[in-house]
């Protein structure tokens, strides 16, 4: 009997193991590796350049960037306020600097918080104001029926009733509901389907709204919601290990760390996917500043959900700029890349000779100065977005779908997909 008592004691204490997500200790030249990548950016201080979940994921890191961190949030404060807050005159047309959007004002919130503020004063609470007002105008778009839906994305929303929660701010119940419905409904056949990032994005908000004791009302739905949450997630893990893709599975780490799951060997799928992220690092796969800024907390076993009472006195490594390597310079071998654009009239193809190596942004403008071709992109905090091609404006709802064909959709934007010799890629305008 007494081995039995210790076989289940052991069996149990496993359990415990298996039904919470931990993150393995990574090595730390890796971290260091990923987070040189965030220096350049981090001398870019003008409003278009700035990126508040950079500096985010910076603080949430086992890293720092010294006086340059603190740079930088002065900078983000100075033109977030003046660009949100800023004058009545530079409201009319004559301001060509576009206002940063609901979720870069959540994002500049979660930034604040970050660095242990809370927002406050009277700048602080038109900002919140702002914010809550976005969330309202989303509301309304999304309706009473919930036929709608945002003019941002349901990611957007979530990320801004995180931001809201994690200042001790709270949201009408009727707010988080439209978040709630999305999450419960995520099979309605005319709504389609919510992504892997926003999934998690929602769960990140709904745990924060739980720890905060916010919306007791809602309490029980959203425990559903965050189960839900967790299910599609699990589900959605690849063979190599990744929740929905590489891009994806720091998201949904973060969210699936703040949580345990019952009956479930969470454990398990959470090191599969941490093997096959590790795996994707070394390939170098993850360059992209924004994608850095959202895996580096969880390499340092934290979510966005600790910014609701954040540490700001643990100690971080000292990010060191990376040693310049010479390169042997020769002369480039030129690949041929084929550029297809079928949903306009007359449709455009033609092959693009451009050094290997070249990005797929490289590959456009190459194609726009042999004439016959144009193209627009609009700056992000993901790098350039493709918003225009042959003078075609996305509309509401509509984009610019990058494919390899025949059909396989990228996972990287123009500016990071490096096309291979002889590749086909498509730009075709799709509704999303
Ligand atoms: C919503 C969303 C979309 C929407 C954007 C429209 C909208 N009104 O919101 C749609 C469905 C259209 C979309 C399209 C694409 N997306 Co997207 N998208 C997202 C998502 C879920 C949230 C973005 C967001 O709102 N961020 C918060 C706000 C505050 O930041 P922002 O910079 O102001 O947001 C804008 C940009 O993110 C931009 N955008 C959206 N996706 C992408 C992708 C790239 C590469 C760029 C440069 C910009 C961009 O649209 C946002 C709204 O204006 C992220 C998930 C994530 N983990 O970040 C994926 C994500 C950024 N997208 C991704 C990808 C790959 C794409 C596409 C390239 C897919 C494709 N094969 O065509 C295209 C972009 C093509 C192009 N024209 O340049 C990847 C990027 C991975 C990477 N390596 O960087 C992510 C991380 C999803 C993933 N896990 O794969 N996306």
């Amino acid at each position: 009997m007494g081995h039995l008592g210790t076989l289940l004691f052991l069996l149990g204490a496993l359990g415990a193991l298996a039904d919470i997500c931990n993150i393995p200790e990574v090595d730390s030249t890796l971290v260091q590796t990923l987070g040189q990548h965030l220096l350049p950016g981090m001398d870019q201080l003008s409003l278009e350049h700035l990126n508040p979940s950079l500096y985010v994921g910076l603080r949430l890191s086992s890293l720092e960037a010294g006086t340059k961190e603190d740079l930088y949030l002065h900078s983000l404060k100075l033109s977030y306020q003046q660009s949100l807050l800023g004058s009545a005159s530079s409201d009319d047309n004559s301001d060509i600097q576009a206002k940063p959007s609901m979720g870069q004002l959540a994002l500049y919130l979660l930034a604040l918080r970050s660095n242990c503020e809370f927002v406050g004063g009277r700048k602080g609470d038109r900002l919140v104001s702002q914010l809550k007002r976005f969330l309202e105008d989303e509301k309304r778009a999304i309706g009473d029926h919930h036929k709608g839906h945002p003019h941002t994305s349901y990611y957007q929303y979530g990320l801004s009733i995180l931001a809201l929660c994690v200042h001790q701010k709270r949201v009408h119940d009727s707010v988080v509901g439209k978040l709630l419905y999305a999450v419960e409904h995520d099979h309605h056949p005319h709504q389609g389907h919510l992504s892997v990032d926003t999934m998690a994005m929602a769960g990140l908000a709904f745990t924060c709204l739980k720890r905060s004791h916010f919306n007791p009302d809602q309490r029980n739905r959203m425990t559903l919601a965050i189960r839900k949450v967790q299910e599609k997630i699990l589900k959605a893990q690849t063979p190599e290990g990744h929740f929905g893709n590489v891009y994806s599975t720091p998201l949904a780490l973060q969210l699936l760390v703040t949580s345990h799951m019952p009956g479930v060997e969470l454990g398990i799928a959470c090191l599969k996917a941490t093997t096959a992220l590790l795996a994707s690092l070394q390939d170098e796969a993850v360059q992209n500043v924004l994608m850095i800024s959202q895996l580096l907390p969880v390499l340092n076993q934290r979510s966005y959900v600790d910014l609701i009472s954040p540490d700001c006195l643990a100690p971080r490594v000292m990010l060191e700029p990376a040693v310049e390597t010479t390169s042997q310079s020769q002369v480039p071998e030129v690949i041929h890349v084929m550029l297809t654009v079928p949903s306009v009239w007359p449709p455009y193809t033609r092959s693009i000779s451009v050094p290997a190596g070249s990005s797929l942004e490289d590959v456009l403008k190459k194609a726009q100065e042999l004439g016959g071709f144009m193209y627009g992109t609009q700056t992000t905090l993901s790098g350039p977005y493709l918003t225009s091609v042959m003078g075609k404006e996305v509309g509401e709802r509509e984009f610019w779908q990058l494919i390899r064909a025949p059909d396989t959709p990228l996972q990287q934007g123009i500016a990071d997909y490096r096309p291979q010799d002889r590749e086909t890629i498509e730009l075709r305008l799709v509704i999303w």
